[in-house]
């Protein structure tokens, strides 16, 4: 059986769910309300790689560099979009061999050595500026839910409420818990928010943006 579609089998990395928002002057003054302790302030540059036809980011594959770390975020389940609603679920996945395994897969080459010899392009790249809450832990859970306040250098801020996650089973309570606090601080929208790197394709890629909105990935 696909491990993938397995609940309760390992999977290669932690599935990330989260939802964004737009950030208003009262958020940070309502984190505190609840009791979120302001974890650190952290600023990273993320650079965003895909090949010249696109494959990865328009099948919702996202490979980035943050600082000298590789990043792949793809949805848990082959096929299906890591866009649920107006949140998101991705797996994330830091390990090299297991990051090459998956992109030499989707796009049909044998592994090489390391992740450059890929080849592939920066499409994006920029500085970003973290400021991260950590609230609360819930009695009888030990789920940590976590709210990051982001500033990219190209001018565009947002938040996210974002629950890290071991197994697809437990998905659909962090989906629920990401609402629950976006209402708590004031920030709940129906729609989905756009993150930055959508919004620096918009202003810096339309063509890309544009064929992202059509694969519906956006
Ligand atoms: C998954 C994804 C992209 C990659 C960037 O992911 P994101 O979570 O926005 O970045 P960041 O910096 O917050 O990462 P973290 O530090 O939390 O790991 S770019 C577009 N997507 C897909 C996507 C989507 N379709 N819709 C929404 C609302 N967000 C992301």
């Amino acid at each position: 059986m696909n491990p993938e579609m397995s609940p309760s089998l390992h999977l290669p990395g932690p599935i990330e769910v989260e939802r964004k928002f737009v950030p208003g002057p009262d958020v940070e003054k309502k984190l505190c309300a609840l009791g979120a302790d302001l974890l650190e302030e952290i600023t990273f540059r993320d650079s965003y790689y895909d090949n010249s036809d696109l494959c990865l980011t328009l099948n919702d594959m996202w490979l980035r560099r943050r600082e000298n770390n590789w990043e792949l975020k793809h949805p848990p389940q082959r096929g299906a979009r890591g866009l649920n609603g107006a949140s998101t679920q991705y797996m994330e996945l830091t390990s090299e061999d297991d990051i090459i395994s998956r992109l030499s897969e989707e796009l049909g080459v044998p592994s090489p050595r390391n992740i450059e010899s890929f080849g592939l392009n920066e499409f994006a790249s920029f500085v970003t500026r973290r400021r991260r809450f950590q609230l609360p832990p819930v009695e009888n859970s030990n789920t940590k839910i976590v709210v990051d306040l982001d500033e990219a250098d190209f001018g565009f801020a947002v938040g996210e409420v974002e629950v890290l996650v071991k197994t697809q089973e437990e998905v659909e309570n962090a989906l629920q818990k990401v609402e629950e606090i976006c209402r708590q601080i004031g920030v709940y929208r129906e729609t989905p928010v756009q993150g930055k790197v959508s919004t620096f394709l918009q202003m810096n890629r339309a063509d890309h943006y544009k064929q992202l909105l059509e694969a519906n990935v956006i």
